[in-house]
């Protein structure tokens, strides 16, 4: 057993808490499948394998936006509750608000199932971003507001929680994790207000056809304002695990506390007054905004470098402990494939791939180079690098950790799901490196390729193009692979027999310094700069754009140049 081998601390929990997390597990992951292979039927069109415009019922676009929302969007949702009900729950000691919790998991499931209908049909395929002209049926939007306040309900019910332990332990910090987790949601909940009034006042009623016409730019403002603290609301379950966990797995223990805490709440102020880098290109808005955002995107780098630094001092720590010797040399002696703390490289690998996928991602936030990459090849390229490298990799592997321990169950193909992070890895790699490659000589992203520029017969054929998507078709597939195996790790294990009591039994970094900085003790003082921040960065470009006279555009789908008939 695990406990054997690595100290993993252990926590009893209430059955109706494990059952709601091992839904918020289990349902994503089933959905997961076909947001897999979505992903993978894109490879095949891009690179001209597939010449249709659809398979096995599915358009092009109906799979890419598949393919976007499973994984990105409710993948992702689900996870960071489940995960923050564990974290909650193991470091606070406390049970929680059950019938919140309840609530919160069949609003999700309810808005997801909902969102998923007029997607599966074909009614809504409008990307993961939705933005307008493409309109989506209404059951589409209101599907995605019932998951977004599903959230909500989880991340409100453990205020009352953690209240309640600072009133037992007033001279403790609040724990390393519990932060993280309030990061992780003040961060969504600020981003999701804006996509809230988005959807609510502008893409509703003109779905359900109150209103004929939508103003675009004001839309995609609203959408960019939400999308870019989106992305560390991803990060930062990821980043928990990195500081709370990785170090311990590694051997050792956490460089500093400190750290851990300043990027939680560094990443609170920064992620969201940046999201005009999104929308460089966007004439609607003046480029004096655009160079203050730009510059703030700058600044919310700065934590994911202080994170490198920290974690590869902690890991050398860790190696050091396990013998580990020499400049270098001490990297041989970290937990690479050790069966009993398998989760080290589901953490390390997407670290590795973090190391790109943060390079390009400031490529992309300086101004002038963008004007290079945007709407390319690159872009994807990017974000494969980041949320499907780092995020992505945590989040299964977490998966897998709360599946076990909450199961009492012990994995399935042990030798096999060692491997899996890596080779996703070398698939990441190689995909990410043919589309960047791409994306530099000009190759346009959300394009079925296969029917005009990688496909020889057509008369916009670019046979300089070919290489980047044969690349990105081989590193697809290996990503596949590695899928493929984890599915069938995650769903042998559920169907073996229990070895243990099912409890939360987490593997816990102990520190090797910690500096007591008010500073960082306190969520408050950041949460009034993160407002403050807000409405500096963005008042004037909304200001600018309510001076603006922008026609109102009609719905669009896809499939069609013409504007939709209602
Ligand atoms: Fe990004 C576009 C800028 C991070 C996701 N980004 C996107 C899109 C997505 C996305 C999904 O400025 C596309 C949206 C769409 O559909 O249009 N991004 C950045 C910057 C960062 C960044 C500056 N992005 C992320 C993260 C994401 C994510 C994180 C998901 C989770 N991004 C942009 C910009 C655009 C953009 C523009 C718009 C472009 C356009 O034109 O449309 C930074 O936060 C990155 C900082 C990260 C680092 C890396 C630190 C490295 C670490 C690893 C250390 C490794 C160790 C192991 C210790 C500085 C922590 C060592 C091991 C060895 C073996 C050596």
């Amino acid at each position: 057993m695990k406990s054997a081998t690595i100290p993993y601390t252990r926590v009893a929990i209430e059955p109706g808490l494990r059952q709601i997390i091992l839904f918020e597990i289990f349902f994503p992951m089933v959905l997961l499948i076909i947001g897999i292979l979505a992903g993978f039927l894109q490879v095949l069109y891009r690179s001209g394998i597939i010449r249709a415009q659809s398979i096995l019922g599915i358009e092009y676009y109906q799979g890419l936006t598949l393919h976007g929302a499973i994984n990105a969007v409710v993948f992702t949702t689900f996870f960071a509750v489940a995960f923050g009900h564990a974290i909650m729950r193991f470091e606070l000691g406390k049970p929680l608000l059950i019938g919140a919790a309840w609530l919160s998991l069949i609003l999700m499931a309810g808005g997801t199932l909902m969102a998923a209908v007029p997607m599966l049909i074909g009614k809504a395929s409008v990307l993961y971003t939705f933005y307008p002209p493409l309109r989506a049926h209404p059951a589409f939007y209101i599907g995605l507001v019932l998951l977004v306040v599903g959230s909500w309900v989880a991340f409100f019910s453990w205020i009352p929680v953690f209240q309640r332990w600072k009133r037992d332990n007033p001279d403790t910090k609040m724990p390393l994790g519990v932060m993280g987790i309030f990061a992780t949601f003040i961060v969504w909940f600020i981003a999701t207000i804006p996509v809230a009034i988005e959807i609510i006042f502008l893409l509703i009623p003109w779905s359900l056809g109150w209103t004929q016409t939508v103003n675009v730019p004001l839309a995609r403002m609203l959408f960019w304002f939400f999308g870019h603290p989106l992305v560390y609301f991803w990060l930062l379950p990821a980043y928990v695990m990195y500081y709370t966990m990785l170090p311990k797995l590694a051997g050792g223990k956490l460089y500093s506390d400190f750290a851990g805490r300043f990027t939680f709440l560094w990443l609170i102020v920064f992620s969201a007054p940046i999201g005009l880098h999104h929308q460089y290109m966007e004439p609607a808005i003046s480029s004096t905004w655009k160079f203050i955002h730009a510059f703030f995107t700058m600044l919310v780098a700065v934590p994911s470098l202080v994170t490198a630094f920290t974690l590869a001092a902690s890991m050398e720590y860790g190696a050091r402990e396990r013998g580990g010797t020499g400049l270098f040399g001490w990297w041989k002696k970290l937990p690479y494939l050790d069966r009993d703390r398998w989760l080290f490289g589901y953490l390390f690998a997407g670290l590795f791939i973090f190391i790109f996928g943060g390079i390009t991602g400031i490529v992309n936030a300086s101004y002038n180079l963008d004007s290079v990459v945007h709407n390319t090849a690159w872009i994807p390229a990017h974000f494969h690098q980041t949320v499907a490298g780092p995020v992505f990799l945590a989040y299964i592997g977490g998966s897998l950790l709360l599946l076990t321990t909450l199961t009492g169950k012990e994995i399935a193909f042990k030798s096999v799901n060692v491997w899996i992070p890596y080779l996703w890895t070398l698939g990441i790699m190689i995909f990410s490196s043919g589309l960047f490659y791409g994306g530099v000589a000009g190759q346009p992203r959300r394009t079925n390729m296969g029917l005009t520029y990688t496909n020889p017969a057509s008369p916009l054929y670019r046979a300089d193009w070919r290489i980047s998507e044969i690349a990105g078709a081989i590193g697809g597939t290996v990503m596949f692979i590695a899928m493929l195996l984890y599915f069938i790790v995650f769903f042998a294990t559920l169907a073996k027999a229990k070895s243990a009591d099912g409890a939360l039994e987490l593997p816990v970094s102990e520190l090797i310094q910690d500096e007591d900085v008010a500073a960082v003790q306190s969520l408050r003082p950041w949460l009034i700069g993160a407002i403050i921040l807000l409405v500096v960065a963005y008042t004037a470009p909304f200001v600018e754009l309510a001076r603006g006279r922008y026609e109102g555009t009609p719905g669009y789908s896809p499939a069609s140049p013409v504007a939709q008939q209602r």
